[in-house]
C-alpha cells in the first residue's frame, strides 16, 4: 500500500488506458494519488495516440489559452491565466481538443453501410468514436439510412418547415453551450425574428439555480469575483465541484493559495480528488520532481442537500459570536449596502441547532470549524456548480451562500465574493448574448432597436418544458445547435418520444451521437466546424469570442484546417437556415457572415457590456463585463442586496431510501464518454454503478461489485428502474448514493424539476437500492 502522501508511488502505477470500451472486468481499488500528474500524462498520451493526432495534437496545446492568436480551450469555463500562462492546460482539456481534432471521419460511405436501426443498437462511446462529421446529411424514411444532400436543400428543408407552421411556437431552438457568441446573437435573432422565445439551454439544466438567486439577491445573474480575487483571498469554500475532473485548472489556484496559506474548504459528500493533493496541471516540471501540493485545509461531508443547513448554521454561528465579537459581523456593510438583515438574523436565531446538524447530516463541532474559518478571514469566496444547484431548493441554497458572504461584506471587493464555477466553455456567454427563454423587457427593447426587429413578449420555453411540449404534439420542430439533447435531457425514454414525436430535428453537430438516432419524422444532421478550425469567409479568417466564468470576453481562433471543405462555420449555418425561414429578413444575414467584425458591430449596439465589442475583444487578455454588484451597484427592486428568509427543506431520506446524486466521471465529458474508468475514484472497466456507504450496503446485504437495482420514484408516485448496476462501497454519508450521468436519466421522471428554477433534480434522486 502507498500512501496518500507518497507521489513516488505514482509511475509504477499501470494506469486505465483511455480507449476502445475496456475489454477487462470492473474493478474499484480506491485511488491515493494526486490529482493530475503522471496519471494525466498517461492518460492524455494515450489518447493523443489513439486519435492519431500525436502530431498536431501538441501544436494544438501550445496554441489553447493563449494570450493572443490562440484558440479557447472547448472544455470547461475557467478563465485563462490573467498572467498569460503558456501552458494553461490541463489533461481533460486537451483530451477534448484531441477528441475534436480526431483523424477518423464519418463520410457517406459510413452512413451508406449502416442504417440508423443498426447504430441505434451501438454504444454511445461507439458512436462518437467514429470521428467528426463531414457534410450535411438527411434522413431517408424509406431506407432507413442518413443520405447526402446539398447545403443549400438542406436550409431549404429547415426554412420551408418553420415557414408552414402556423405559429412560430411551434419551433424550440436549443443551445449547448460551446457554442461562440457571435453564432449566439444570430441564432437568438433568428428565433426571435420568427417570433418565438422557445430557446432551451444547457444551462437550463446546470446553473439556472445560480442566475436565479444572484438576480434576486444582488441583482446580476453571474459571480462577481475574477482570478486575481482567488489569487488574494484569505478563505476558498469550494462547494459541490468535482474539480480535478471538471475545472482541473481550478487546482492550480487551489495549489497556490494553499502555498500563501489561504484556507480551503472543500464542502462535498464525496471526497474528491481536489480534496486531498495535486500536481498543478501545467506544472510538468513538478510532475517530473514528483512534487505535489495540498489543495485543501478542511473537508466537510454534508448529506446530499444539505449545503443550505451547513450554511445557515455558518451564519447562525457568526451571528452568535457577533454578541461577544463585534468585529464577527461588518456591520457597516450590512447597514449601507444590503436589507433584510433583521428577519435573517431572526430566522437564524430560531433554526435550532438540531435542525442544522440533521438537515446537514454535519455535527454542530464541525459546523463551526467552517464557521471559524469565514470568521478568521478577512476576505471569503464561496464557489460552487452543479452539488448545489440541481436541487429542488438550489435557489434557496445559493442565496443562503450569499447571505453568508453579506454578514460580513465579502462582496464588491478584493479576494471576496460569490464565484460559480460554470460548465461548458461559453455557456455563460451563451445567456449574456440573449439565450433566454425568458428575456428582460429591456433587453427586447434595445434587440428591437439595434437590429430593427419585432421580438416576441411572451416567455418561451426552456428544457424540461420544450420536452413537455414535444411531447404533447405542441412543439414539431427542434433545432439544436450542439450537444446531445436525447442524453444530456432528464427521463430518456419520455424525451426520446418527444424527439420521436417532432416534423423536423435538425442537429447541429461535430460527431455523431445518439441525437442524431433519436429523431424526428424528417431529419437532418448539419456539420460544422470546431474550435480549433480555422474559419475562412470572404472578408478573410474569422475569429469568435467567448465568454468564461469569471465574465471575462477574449477571441479564438481557430489554426487546423477543417475536418472536411464541406463544413460550415456556426454562423454561417444560422445565416442559411435564417435565410431559407425568413425570406423578408431585413437582417443582412449573408453580410454578417463575410465578416464576424459586423456581428460584433450589432451585438455592441444590442447587448449590455458588450460596448465597443471589437476593439475591446482584441485586447490583450480580452475584456471583463460590468458586473454591477462588484461595484456595489444592486440592480435590485430595493437598490440593496437582499437578505433570503427562505426555510430549510427536509432533505433526510425516508426510511429505506436513499438521495442519489448523478454526476460525471473523470473520463467523459457531459454525455461524450472517453472510456469507462474514473481514474481518481479508483474504478476501471465500469460506469453502471452506483457508490454507496458501506453500513447502507451491510444493511441492504449487499456486497462489494454485487449488482443490484435501483428504483427513483418521482414527486407523482412513478417509479423508474435500473437493472444490475454494480455497488461500489465509497466514502459518502450514509443515506446517500451516487452514478454517472447520462446513463442514469433514465432514473430522472420528467416532472422532477425545481419550482424554484425549473431545473431537473438530477442531484437528489430518492431512490431505493436493492440486490439484485
Ligand atoms: N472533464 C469534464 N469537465 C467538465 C464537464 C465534463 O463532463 N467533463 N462538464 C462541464 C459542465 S457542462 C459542467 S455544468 C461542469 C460540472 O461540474 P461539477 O459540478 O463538478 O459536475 P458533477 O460531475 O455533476 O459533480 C458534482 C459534484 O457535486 C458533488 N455533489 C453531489 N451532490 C451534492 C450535494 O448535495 N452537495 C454538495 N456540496 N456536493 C454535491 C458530487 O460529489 C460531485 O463532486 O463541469 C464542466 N466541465
Ligand atoms: N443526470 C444528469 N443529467 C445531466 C447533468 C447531470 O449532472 N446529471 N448535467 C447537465 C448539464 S450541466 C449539461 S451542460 C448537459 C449537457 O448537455 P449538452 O451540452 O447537450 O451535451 P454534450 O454532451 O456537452 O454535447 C456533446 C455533443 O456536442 C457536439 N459538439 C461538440 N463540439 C461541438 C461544437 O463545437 N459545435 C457543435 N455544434 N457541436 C459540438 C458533439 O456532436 C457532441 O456529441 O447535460 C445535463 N444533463
Ligand atoms: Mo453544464
Amino acid at each position: 500500500m502507498s500512501s496518500p502522501d507518497d507521489p513516488q508511488q505514482e509511475p509504477a502505477r499501470d494506469e486505465p488506458a483511455v480507449g476502445p470500451d475496456p475489454v477487462g472486468p470492473p474493478q474499484f481499488a480506491p485511488y491515493h494519488h494526486p490529482a493530475a500528474g503522471w496519471g494525466a500524462a498517461k492518460s492524455v498520451t494515450r489518447f493523443l495516440v489513439k486519435e492519431g493526432a500525436y502530431v498536431d495534437g501538441p501544436r494544438a496545446i501550445m496554441r489553447m489559452n493563449h494570450e493572443s492568436g490562440g484558440f479557447d480551450c472547448p472544455g470547461c469555463a475557467w478563465p485563462d491565466d490573467t498572467k498569460g500562462l503558456h501552458l494553461d492546460i490541463c489533461e481533460n482539456g486537451i483530451k477534448h481538443v484531441t477528441w475534436e481534432m480526431t483523424r477518423k471521419r464519418v463520410g457517406r460511405d459510413f452512413f451508406a453501410a449502416h442504417s440508423v436501426t443498426e447504430l441505434s443498437g451501438w454504444s454511445d462511446f461507439a458512436l462518437e468514436d467514429q470521428g467528426r462529421l463531414t457534410g450535411p446529411m438527411v434522413y431517408d424514411a424509406g431506407s432507413d439510412h442518413y443520405v447526402p444532400i446539398s447545403w443549400k436543400d438542406a436550409f431549404e428543408l429547415v426554412g420551408r418547415t418553420l415557414r408552414e407552421l402556423d405559429d412560430p411556437n411551434r419551433a424550440a431552438f436549443y443551445t449547448s453551450g460551446r457554442l461562440g457568441n457571435e453564432a449566439t446573437f444570430l441564432y437568438q435573432l433568428m428565433a426571435r425574428e420568427l417570433g418565438t422565445n422557445n430557446l432551451p439551454d444547457c444551462s437550463n439544466m446546470c446553473h439556472e439555480a445560480s442566475g436565479r438567486a444572484l438576480q434576486a439577491s444582488l441583482g446580476t445573474g453571474k459571480g462577481t469575483v475574477d482570478l486575481k480575487d482567488w489569487e488574494v483571498t484569505d478563505a476558498l469554500f469550494i462547494m459541490g465541484v468535482n474539480a480535478a475532473s471538471n475545472a482541473p485548472r481550478m487546482l492550480t489556484a487551489l495549489a497556490d493559495a494553499h502555498r500563501r496559506g489561504a484556507q480551503i474548504v472543500h464542502i462535498n459528500p464525496l471526497i474528491e480528488a481536489a480534496a486531498t493533493r495535486t500536481i498543478v496541471p501545467h506544472e510538468f516540471v513538478d510532475m517530473a520532481l514528483f512534487k505535489s501540493t495540498k489543495t485543501s485545509t478542511l473537508n466537510l461531508q454534508p448529506r446530499i442537500g444539505g449545503d443550505m443547513a451547513l450554511v445557515r448554521g455558518m451564519a447562525k454561528a457568526i451571528l452568535e459570536q457577533a454578541t461577544a465579537d463585534p468585529q464577527a459581523l461588518d456591520r457597516q456593510f450590512i447597514e449601507r449596502h444590503t436589507t433584510g438583515f433583521e428577519a435573517y438574523r431572526a430566522l437564524c436565531g430560531a433554526t435550532p441547532w438540531e435542525e442544522i446538524e440533521r438537515q446537514s447530516g454535519l455535527g454542530r463541532a464541525e459546523v463551526l470549524k467552517a464557521a471559524r474559518v469565514y470568521r478568521d478571514a478577512d476576505r471569503s469566496i464561496v464557489s460552487w456548480c452543479l452539488g448545489v444547484t440541481q436541487h429542488e431548493h438550489g435557489v434557496d441554497t445559493v442565496r443562503e451562500i450569499v447571505n453568508l458572504l453579506l454578514l460580513r461584506g465579502n462582496l464588491g471587493r478584493e479576494g471576496a465574493g460569490p464565484s460559480p464555477v460554470r460548465g461548458h466553455s461559453n455557456v455563460q456567454g451563451n445567456r449574456a448574448c440573449g439565450i433566454d427563454h425568458r428575456p428582460s423587457p429591456e433587453f427586447l427593447d434595445r434587440l428591437a432597436e439595434a437590429c430593427g426587429i419585432d421580438p416576441p413578449r411572451a416567455h418561451g420555453l426552456d428544457t424540461v418544458s420544450a420536452v413537455e411540449a414535444m411531447r404533447r404534439g405542441e412543439v414539431t420542430v427542434f433545432v439544436a445547435m450542439g450537444g446531445n439533447f436525447a442524453l444530456a435531457a432528464p427521463d430518456t425514454p419520455y424525451t426520446y418520444e418527444a424527439l420521436r414525436g417532432c416534423e423536423l430535428t435538425v442537429q447541429v453537430s461535430t460527431k455523431l451521437n445518439r441525437s442524431h438516432l433519436v429523431h424526428g419524422r424528417q431529419a437532418l444532421i448539419l456539420p460544422c466546424l470546431g474550435r480549433t478550425e480555422k474559419d475562412h469567409q470572404r472578408g478573410g479568417v474569422q475569429s469568435t469570442s467567448v465568454e468564461d466564468s469569471m465574465s471575462m470576453v477574449h477571441l479564438s481562433v481557430g489554426m487546423k484546417r477543417p475536418a472536411s471543405p464541406h463544413l460550415l462555420s456556426e454562423p454561417a449555418i444560422v445565416a442559411g437556415m435564417a435565410r431559407a425561414a425568413l425570406p423578408d429578413s431585413g437582417t443582412p444575414w449573408e453580410w454578417y457572415i463575410e465578416d464576424y467584425d459586423r456581428i460584433r458591430d450589432t451585438m455592441s449596439r444590442a447587448l449590455d457590456g458588450f460596448e465597443d465589442f471589437n476593439r475591446r475583444v482584441r485586447l490583450p487578455l480580452g475584456f471583463r463585463i460590468k458586473q454591477p454588484a462588484r461595484e456595489l451597484v444592486f440592480l435590485t427592486p430595493s437598490g440593496r442586496a437582499e437578505f433570503s428568509t427562505a426555510p430549510l427543506p427536509d432533505v433526510v431520506p425516508a426510511p429505506g431510501t436513499l438521495a442519489l446524486g448523478t454526476m460525471r466521471s473523470h473520463d467523459q465529458w457531459n454525455t461524450t464518454i472517453y472510456s469507462d474508468n474514473d481514474r481518481y475514484r479508483g474504478v476501471r472497466n465500469l460506469r453502471t454503478l452506483v457508490f454507496l456507504n458501506t453500513d447502507d450496503m451491510r444493511e441492504r446485504g449487499i456486497a462489494e461489485l454485487d449488482p443490484v437495482d435501483i428504483t427513483s420514484t418521482a414527486k407523482d408516485g412513478s417509479t423508474r428502474t435500473l437493472n444490475g448496476y454494480l455497488a461500489i462501497p465509497y466514502d459518502i454519508p450514509r443515506g446517500c448514493a451516487a452514478g454517472y450521468m447520462p446513463e442514469m436519466n433514465v432514473l430522472c421522471a420528467i416532472g422532477d424539476y425545481s419550482t424554484q428554477s425549473d431545473q431537473p433534480i438530477m442531484k437528489h434522486l430518492k431512490v431505493t437500492v436493492t440486490k439484485a
